[in-house]
């Protein structure tokens, strides 16, 4: 069993943590000594300041280290000790505390064992429609969030089904169990619910503003929190993507959030409220409806009408974790109203764990964008399953490391904690680890270049969301088109257009709207621009659409060179050049189809004479 985990970032621990650590602070002594005699290293001296809460301070003197911390602080300090050591870096000085207070990872576990999106195994802890785990996997991965300071886990898909019924007795003693599992690691629960519910337990009626419906919510949240006292919250999709909601009843998505936030509040729990809003049975011929306005004129409306335990979550971008998007307007827009980022650890649409994608260099642009003061918490689909090392893709063990780096330190540099990654992961050669860092420094410009020219997105496959399929999306349903035809491609989302752009406070949407200052890397999500368009440096855009996939796919064969290179531990090296051999094949059927098709539509020839098939 998970021989492998014990090679990612903590390679100092191979003891399982005993069961009879029951809190955090049990957890930290344990932690510190196994680590201190792995390392060999004089032991700190431990001293619990529970005023600190999750902060930390790790001091030196003749006396001797000192660590002292709050709840789960200390734990946090020791795991910044004993990494700090084993990278050979100087400890962190002064008070360490997490920018954000939540840092939540959302598993989208199904209680018959499967994952929505998951690549990496079945869930750790469904199966057959139960909760089960092993014990010492849920302590191997409960230690590895703590060293980087995840302290919510949302352990069921927010399409819920059966696990609806997590929330009922017969299920409650199973979810008190892993909570108690999770709890020595500073790891709280959080359960995804089901807006109409309370139909399924003869209540008649799941309107927001029925007595009855406020009622039995109230008494669920007693039953769940007498179970489970510290659950962090309730976590909701609703009226999306077919999932009951508010809408139903004519209430608005501030009449559902508050009525579950009254719900939860007595117990000290959050209640948050996905964005992820829009309608996904539009019909393409109609051009007026523009996707990724919908979640800003659902909820800017609505700013300071939720309840103070209500937290927003909105995805980063106004579509769907694409591989470039904008940021999403909805989080400049509700200043009255607490916000939580949504990130995608998963690797839905960038390259499921098999493409290598990591994610920092994107968080700190997006930190760039947005100040990341403008949200007080931060969410991530989780990358998580049964796989031995946890991540299916070795390397993308990095963005879950790096999600935690980034949640306590949003404008942390990418390339500083893919470096610590790779130091505490494998022990390579300098040379070595500074080309695998600067291969996944590279990843995703490399992945964006093969599969979506300047910001178009949606060329996916359908359903699966890997591979390409130019036009897979384009007469469907879900709002998702590029409108490519003879001349022209992309959609213009500016004043003259759909009018998206006008979401933005003054400055960004100036930014966008005009094709001088509007990045190359987004011209055509806000723009309709003709093949012959001369981009900033003299290319055609249909030119620039050749060559950024013939460069795709080439840096992406130089990034299995780069792979072969490195004497990576035998396991991850086979696993990671298996992974490889499937991402060339994927780059170039990117290339090949991608640039068939606009030579199709276009046909205009490439410049330099490559093959494009026709
Ligand atoms: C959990 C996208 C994904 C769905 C996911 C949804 C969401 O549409 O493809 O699998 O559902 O986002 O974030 O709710």
């Amino acid at each position: 069993m998970s021989e492998k985990i014990y090679r990612a970032w903590l390679p100092f621990l191979d003891a399982d943590v005993p069961e009879t650590c029951k809190t955090p602070a049990e957890a930290a002594e344990y932690e510190l000594e196994a680590g201190c005699a792995a390392l060999k290293l004089p032991e700190p001296r431990l001293e619990a300041d529970p005023a600190m809460g999750e902060g930390y301070v790790v001091s030196g003197g003749d006396g001797g280290t000192v660590i002292t911390g709050g709840e789960p602080g200390l734990l946090y300090g020791v795991y910044a000790f004993l990494m700090a050591k084993a990278a050979g870096e100087d400890v962190p000085a002064g008070l360490q505390r997490p920018f954000y207070g939540l840092r939540m990872l959302n598993c989208w576990d199904n209680a018959d064992g499967t994952i929505e999106r998951g690549y990496s195994g079945r869930s750790l802890w469904f199966e057959g429609g139960r909760l089960a785990w092993d014990g010492a996997r849920i302590r191997q991965l409960g230690r590895l969030l703590a060293s980087v300071g995840v302290n919510v886990l949302c352990v069921n898909n927010v399409n819920v089904r059966a696990e609806a019924e997590l929330l009922i007795e017969d299920y409650l003693d199973e979810l008190a169990r892993l909570a108690a599992a999770f709890r020595p690691f500073g790891v709280r629960l959080m359960v995804s619910i089901d807006f109409s519910r309370p139909l399924a337990h003869g209540v008649g009626t799941a309107d927001p503003l029925d007595e009855g419906v406020r009622r039995w919510w109230k008494q669920r949240a007693d039953a769940v929190w007498r179970a489970v006292p510290d659950l962090a919250g309730f976590l909701v999709k609703a009226d999306s993507e077919h999932r009951p909601g508010p809408f139903t009843y004519g209430r608005s998505h501030a009449d559902g959030a508050n009525m579950l936030a009254e719900a939860v509040a007595p117990h000290g729990g959050v209640l948050v409220w996905r964005a992820f809003v829009y309608n996904c049975q539009q019909d393409w011929r109609d051009t007026a409806t523009d996707r990724p306005m919908a979640a800003y004129d659902t909820y800017a409306p609505l700013d300071g009408q939720f309840a103070d335990n209500v937290i927003l979550q909105v995805k980063h971008g106004p579509f769907d974790f694409q591989v470039r998007e904008p940021v999403s307007p909805t989080l400049y827009a509700m200043p009255r109203t607490r916000l939580a980022l949504e990130l995608q650890l998963a690797q839905e649409y960038t390259g499921h764990q098999i493409d290598l994608y990591a994610m920092n260099p994107m968080w700190r642009e997006l930190a760039e964008e947005l100040p990341p003061e403008k949200v007080c918490a931060v969410a991530a689909v989780s990358n998580l399953g049964r796989d031995a090392n946890y991540t299916g893709h070795p390397f993308a063990a990095a963005n879950l490391y790096g999600y935690g780096r980034y949640a306590w330190q949003p404008r942390v540099s990418p390339r500083e904690v893919l470096r610590r990654w790779a130091r505490l992961t494998y022990a390579l050669p300098e040379g070595q680890q500074d080309a695998l860092v600067e291969m996944l420094m590279g990843s995703r410009g490399v992945y964006e270049k093969y599969i979506a020219p300047l910001g178009l997105c949606w060329m996916v496959c359908p359903g699966v969301h890997y591979g390409p399929s130019p036009c897979g999306y384009e007469y469907d349903a879900w709002g998702t088109y590029h409108r490519a035809n003879r001349d022209a491609v992309g959609i213009d989302r500016t004043a003259k257009g759909t009018g998206y752009a006008a979401q933005y406070p003054a400055q960004i949407r100036d930014k966008y709207e005009s094709l001088e200052t509007c990045p190359d890397n987004l011209k055509l999500f806000f723009h309709r621009l003709r093949y012959d368009y001369v981009m900033a440096d003299g290319r055609t855009l249909i030119q620039r659409i050749y060559d950024d996939h013939f460069e795709g796919c080439a840096e992406a064969e130089a990034m299995a060179q780069t792979l072969q290179t490195l004497s990576l531990p035998a396991e991850d090296g086979e696993e990671a050049r298996l992974r490889m051999e499937k991402q060339l094949a994927n780059a170039r059927q990117w290339r090949d189809v991608v640039n068939t098709f606009f030579h199709r539509l276009s046909g205009v020839d490439d410049a330099r004479g490559r093959k494009i098939y026709d």
